[in-house]
């Protein structure tokens, strides 16, 4: 699998699949969420309702994965994923490592090739960022899956810079 980063915008990725960093309640929020759904329109969030409708009357638990259409974004498929929030006094990071297993497994389950993710948590969250970049890379490395390009897409140039610097320092998978 290669594994690309990108600065930019997660909603103008030409992806497969687009990973949201959502809540349990799949009713949007702010942060990518927020411009998932102010970008791809008004189809995801009917989709999402119905989730809610059959599957998820309680919500999506947090480090599950659920797919709805990508509505008007250059994608195919939307991943929504739910990160944990960052804890002092708890290590998260196994269900922070399961939002990235999961949405490849959903991604692999679709067919999807390549796929974009955020730093999932590392925002509204408030997951350190070079934590998060650790626990996303070595999580996708080290998940069996027929995505063939992964792309993590870091919304400014620090953010950039962390997974850059996370990237070299991994052990190869
Ligand atoms: N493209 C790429 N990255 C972005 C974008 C974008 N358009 N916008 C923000 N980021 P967050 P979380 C970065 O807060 O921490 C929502 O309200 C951002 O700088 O989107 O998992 C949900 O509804 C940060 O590094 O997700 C939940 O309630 C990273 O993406 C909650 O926030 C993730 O920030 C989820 O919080």
């Amino acid at each position: 699998m290669e594994i690309k980063l990108i600065q930019g915008d997660i909603t103008g990725q030409d992806v497969d699949a687009v990973v949201n960093a959502a809540n349990s309640s799949l009713l949007g929020g702010g942060g990518v969420d927020g411009a998932i759904h102010r970008r791809g329109g008004p189809e995801i969030l009917e989709e999402c309702r119905a989730l809610r409708a059959s599957r998820y009357g309680r919500g999506l638990p947090t480090g599950q994965a659920v797919a709805t259409t990508a509505g008007r974004l250059p994608a195919r498929w939307v991943i929504h994923t739910v990160g944990p929030v960052h804890s002092a006094s708890e290590d998260r990071s196994e269900l922070l490592a399961s939002c990235y297993r999961e949405s490849l497994r959903v991604a692999d389950e679709l067919g999807a090739e390549t796929v974009a993710f955020p730093a999932i948590s590392t925002g509204v969250y408030g997951w350190p960022m070079d934590d998060g970049a650790r626990v996303a890379l070595s999580t996708v490395r080290g998940t069996p899956t027929s995505v063939a390009e992964v792309r993590f897409v870091l919304f400014d140039a620090a953010a950039y810079a962390v997974f850059e610097r996370a990237l070299g320092e991994a052990p190869p998978a």
